[in-house]
């Protein structure tokens, strides 16, 4: 195996600069960032002159199509003669998250974009920036390219990278969120974007079958450590009975943190094929570090969302060894003082 390294910023633009055909990799069940991070990087690097692909091995999720405008960037769909001189990936703290592009791909990634601090290197090359997003990091190369002489950011790209920021900042919630970002931001309003359409794209539109999802949560919302961890769990039996899907149950993580008194809200998800896997979203409202917890589950993520599949017989087994250990990290916390002063603005 080769070695690999981190690379500075200017070396990430010099090695967008020099590529002539560039395969760009997303992360699997796409998000905006991923999405919108990849196609703007397209953008750039097709304003320059090279060629330039994004693949990525899922479907795209109906609301995020408008990115794209398409439904599907499958590696088989990619031209017969595209031989690419440079792989980067953006958004993809390992090479598990490629999902189908794993297997072919991740060897081949000469360059890793991305935003996640915890994550696991695979590129040769790697460029981690401190921001909510990692369409910030992109903007960033745009902001260079500007410097080189090149203004290349037109309403498609900073369209796209919008809904990055924005989805990935937690609608500019998050902690993660600084003056550098707002700047950004107001680059993007430079060129015309109409970022209400954006939001309502994002967040004003969903589907009945989401609702129906939501619903079936709901029922499933308990708590634990005084009302401090909510906790759904959502099985393969309660996707049945409303025939949900995947997609449905994606975001169902945000109606745990939304609760007054709620520290550390938990999704666990029962495996469609195999009954036995869990998969774990965890996030933190003021004090709890979830990529530490994920992180004793092999997972990871950010302070504030974070993630891991667990295997257990069944899902009582799954929740109770992770509320266990959230519990002990809750209940330390109370006792080290950390919550005392810890909502005051
Ligand atoms: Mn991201």
């Amino acid at each position: 195996m080769s070695e690999l390294s981190n690379i500075t910023f200017p070396e990430v633009c010099d090695k967008l600069e020099a590529a002539s055909s560039v395969v760009i990799l997303t992360h699997m069940r796409p998000d905006a960032d991923t999405l919108g991070s990849g196609f703007a990087l397209r953008e750039l690097l097709r304003s320059l002159g090279k060629r330039a692909e994004v693949i990525n091995g899922d479907d795209i999720p109906k609301k995020l199509r408008f990115i794209f405008g398409v439904d599907s960037l499958r590696p088989e769909l990619l031209p017969a003669d595209f031989t690419p001189d440079l792989v980067v990936s953006v958004d993809v703290s390992a090479s598990k998250l490629l999902g189908e592009l794993e297997e072919e791909w991740a060897s081949r990634a000469n360059l890793a974009i991305d935003h996640h601090v915890l994550g696991t290197p695979f590129a040769k090359n790697t460029y981690v920036g401190d921001v909510g997003a990692c369409g910030e990091i992109i903007l960033d190369i745009y902001r260079e390219f500007k410097a080189r002489g090149r203004d290349l950011l037109n309403r498609a790209a900073a369209t796209a990278l919008y809904a990055a920021i924005c989805s990935d900042t937690g609608s500019f919630k998050f902690e993660s969120v600084t003056a550098e970002t707002h700047m950004r931001i107001a680059e993007l309003h430079s060129v015309g974007i109409n970022h209400a359409e954006i939001a309502r794209r994002l967040y004003d539109s969903r589907p009945i079958s989401q609702i129906m999802a939501t619903k079936a949560a709901l029922n499933a919302l308990h708590f634990y450590c005084d009302g401090k961890l909510a906790v759904i769990n959502f099985t393969q039996a309660m996707m049945a009975e409303d025939n949900l899907t995947r997609e449905d149950i994606d975001d169902i993580i945000s109606l745990t943190r939304g609760i007054e008194g709620v520290e550390v809200g938990m999704s666990i998800k029962q495996n469609a094929e195999d009954l036995t896997l869990f998969k774990v979203s965890m996030r933190s409202n003021r004090v709890a570090d979830v990529s530490k917890l994920c992180a004793v589950f092999g997972g990871g993520g950010h302070v504030r969302a974070g993630g891991c599949t667990v295997n257990a017989p069944d899902e009582k087994a799954a929740e109770e060894m992770l509320v266990r250990e959230i519990e002990r990290e809750i209940r330390a916390l109370e006792q080290s003082g950390a919550f005392e002063g810890a909502d005051e603005l």
